[in-house]
């Protein structure tokens, strides 16, 4: 359905009704062209001749292919590969009005609209979804007061402490330019050799080899402003903030053999679970927090809090919750919407204002300054998806694509001819006063010296997951300087790790055929070629905190099955009872059931019903699903023993850790499987960890739904692996 002038559908908003006035809706209507001239035949071209030349009076031909040769505009420079749904937030009560004056954060009677999109980093618009990489978490708040955006990403901290470093490390990163290989891909010489010479990326770089890297749905992920931003009271007071969006789906990710086989299977893994659960009602969720800090402990810490490759640990300073955030509609176009949205960290409103942090601060230049270029003018904040939701009124003019009729005579100020207007606003009456921040200082280009411990956050983050989060993370660095072709590159990496955890360094060493390095005094090489490195040597200290609960995903919430995709094979004469009382109860708990037949189409129940086939082995795949049954039913079973990809399909599930259950028959499968012997000599142990067969008699559901709650069972990991 399609949201139009007179239409204005679901969270009814003042965003969605000026959006609506730009909307079209071309059910029922007759083809024009552009100038509004109704158009007899789009099918064929103006000839000389039914086999003659075509002519170049074809007024219609030239304006249908010109509009088409520039239908592409340039891809973000980063985050291109992005998807982006609209919602609201709204504020759980007005306690906050302490710290800010931002009324969108502080009055919750107010449903803000708001515009998420997400995005990975490094990939082109046409990459694959699964890449491991960073995500952006970008919202624009349409407030009352103008438009608020938070543009970050679902890890804390970021790779460099000053945005003049930015194009080196987006150069690194992407594709080398001899031959645009890898796509999408850390995994190469330029990046780790950028890497290894700048310490200060040791903590994101643990962040960024983490499972946090591969989400298992964007739904999924938490979001975090990075930076310490301040918030302003109505009486000028500031106060140090950390913007934080927990999911309330918990934080989950995928396997990396997962990732890689998803690429290929469903390169829009992500996007396509996003769409379908925001059709399906199942609205993603986010409470969103702060963690406050007094302007007067700002030294109180033992790291600074401007420096962004920073986070302060939840032990200190917890996220108090301010409130929730969902989205609840999918963008009408995705052209329209999605790639035309502008985000820049800059759009702040009244109570909210920045900090010093130099990555901040260059971050305020390149925004407006690449979507000039990206979006073709400077009329772009005219778009619908950039507009606020009050008029502008101003005396900027002119420029390419202007869309606003300017009245009047005058576009200047001051002016007495039209009335003095637009008029200067009273403080009173809203605007944006700066926090008179007294600042002082020699012009100087340098690095604070407070920024110089690259290591402790990175060792706290190790510290602080679980065993198979830390074996993952060996694994990533394994393969990722795997990847790498130069010696040197890989040796300076693993010295870094040694200063992060001696047996991180040693685990990924072994990995690589290497000796670890003797450990070296970490060149810092991000200083001027005239600094003296005695002024900057890395400072080494234990982390204030040593281990910190909110950092590992083992400690995420593991309460529900909503949305998670349950693959039930079948073939004919499945038993109807088995197939019928499982899927209603995963049904009942927000689960998707999937049935996956060795043909399209329809199979029988064994009661003779009509079950409808999702997906053959031809299309389906474990990689794609969250967990697996195979319902009772010998006929059934027996035509999937036949079915080398049931097979294969059970075995996948097993080696990425997801939940399998079989009923009665169903278990023959599973026998039949690497996971059969498993289940033989082993029961009750790590190896068989999220199996659930049943006897055919009893119900087995919720033993089923309480293991897909755990999401994986990481555990069968230490065992050995199956070849799937
Ligand atoms: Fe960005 N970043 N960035 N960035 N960034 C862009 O803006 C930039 C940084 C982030 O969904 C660009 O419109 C510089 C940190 C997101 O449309 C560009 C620096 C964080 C998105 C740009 C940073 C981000 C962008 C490219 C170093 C997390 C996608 C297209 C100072 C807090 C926004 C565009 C969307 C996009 C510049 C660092 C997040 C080139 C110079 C740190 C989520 O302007």
């Amino acid at each position: 359905m399609k949201s139009t002038k007179s239409d204005v559908r679901e969270n009814n908003n003042k965003k969605q009704e000026n959006l609506a006035l730009h909307t079209e809706d071309s059910t029922g209507q007759p083809m024009t062209t552009n100038t509004g001239l109704l158009v007899n035949n789009d099918t064929s071209s103006l000839k000389a001749g039914e086999r003659g030349p075509s002519l170049l009076e074809d007024f219609y031909l030239r304006e249908k292919i010109t509009h088409f040769d520039h239908e592409r505009i340039p891809e973000r420079v980063v985050h291109a590969r992005g998807v982006a749904a609209h919602g609201y937030f709204q504020a759980y009560d007005s306690s906050f009005s302490k710290y800010t004056q931002a009324k969108f954060l502080t009055d919750p009677s107010r449903q803000t609209p708001v515009f998420l999109r997400f995005s990975t980093v490094a990939g082109s618009r046409g990459s694959s979804d699964l890449a491991r990489d960073v995500r952006g978490f970008s919202i624009k708040f349409y407030t009352e007061e103008g438009i608020f955006d938070m543009v970050g990403n679902n890890m804390p901290v970021f790779f460099i402490q000053d945005a003049i470093k930015f194009p080196d490390l987006i150069h690194a990163v992407k594709p080398e330019p001899l031959n645009e290989i890898p796509q999408a891909a850390s995994a190469h010489d330029t990046f780790w050799d950028f890497i290894s010479l700048t310490p200060e990326a040791m903590h994101m770089i643990m962040w960024v080899m983490s499972d946090r890297a591969l989400p298992r749905s964007l739904r999924m992920m938490d979001g975090f402003g990075v930076h310490t931003y301040r918030f302003v009271n109505e009486e000028g007071k500031a106060t140090f903030v950390k913007f934080h969006f927990k999911p309330t789906l918990g934080v989950h990710s995928v396997a990396w053999d997962e990732a890689q086989k998803i690429s290929g299977k469903d390169p829009d893994f992500h996007r396509r679970d996003l769409h379908e659960a925001i059709e399906a009602g199942a609205y993603p969720e986010w409470e969103f927090g702060v963690q406050l800090v007094a302007q007067e402990d700002e030294h109180k810490f033992d790291f600074d809090l401007l420096d962004p490759t920073k986070l302060i640990p939840e032990e200190l300073v917890p996220v108090q919750p301010i409130g929730k955030l969902v989205l609840n509609r999918n963008p009408d176009n995705y052209f329209a919407e999605t790639e035309q949205v502008a985000f820049h960290p800059g759009h702040v409103v009244p109570g909210i204002d920045f900090t010093n942090d130099p990555l901040l601060q260059g971050r305020l230049f390149s925004y407006t300054d690449t979507q000039l270029t990206r979006l073709g003018g400077p009329n772009f904040q005219e778009i619908p998806i950039n507009r606020p939701l009050n008029t502008v009124h101003n005396n900027q003019r002119d420029g390419h694509m202007r869309q606003q009729i300017n009245q009047g005579k005058t576009s200047y100020h001051p002016n007495t001819v039209g009335g003095g207007c637009p008029f200067q606003a009273m403080m009173k009456d809203g605007g944006f006063k700066h926090f008179e921040e007294r600042v002082e200082g020699s012009k100087i280009r340098a690095r604070s010296k407070s920024f110089m411990d690259f290591f402790s956050q990175a060792t706290m983050f190790f510290n602080s997951m679980s065993e198979p989060e830390q074996s993952h993370l060996v694994d990533a660095l394994r393969f990722e300087l795997g990847k790498v072709d130069i010696q040197d590159i890989r040796n300076r990496m693993v010295g870094l790790l040694t200063f992060v955890d001696k047996t991180l360094a040693r685990r990924v060493a072994e990995g690589l055929g290497m000796d670890v390095p003797e450990p070296q005094q970490p060149v810092n090489h991000q200083l001027g070629a005239d600094a003296n490195p005695k002024d900057y040597e890395p400072v080494f200290k234990k982390p204030a905190v040593e281990k910190s609960a909110a950092l590992s995903m083992a400690n995420t919430a593991k309460d529900s099955i909503k949305t998670r995709q349950v693959a039930f094979l079948a073939a004919g004469c499945v038993d109807a009872d088995s197939l019928a009382s499982v899927k209603k109860a995963l049904e009942a708990e927000g689960a998707v059931v999937r049935v996956v037949a060795p043909h399209n189409g329809f199979i029988k129940d064994s009661a003779g019903k009509q079950i409808k086939v999702d997906q053959s082995f031809l299309t389906a795949a474990s990689v794609l699903v969250d967990a697996v049954y195979v319902p009772a039913g010998q006929k059934s079973v027996t035509a999937l023993l036949n079915e080398p990809d049931a097979i294969h399909f059970i075995n996948e599930a097993y080696r990425h850790c997801k939940a399998i259950a079989a009923d009665g028959e169903g278990a023959d499968l599973i026998k039949a499987t690497y996971v059969g012997a498993k289940l033989n000599n082993k029961a009750g142990n790590d190896a068989v960890a999220g199996i659930v067969i049943g006897n055919g008699g009893n119900d087995l559901s919720a033993a089923f739904i309480d293991a897909i709650k755990q999401h994986r069972f990481w555990q069968r990991e230490k065992k050995d692996k199956i070849p799937a």
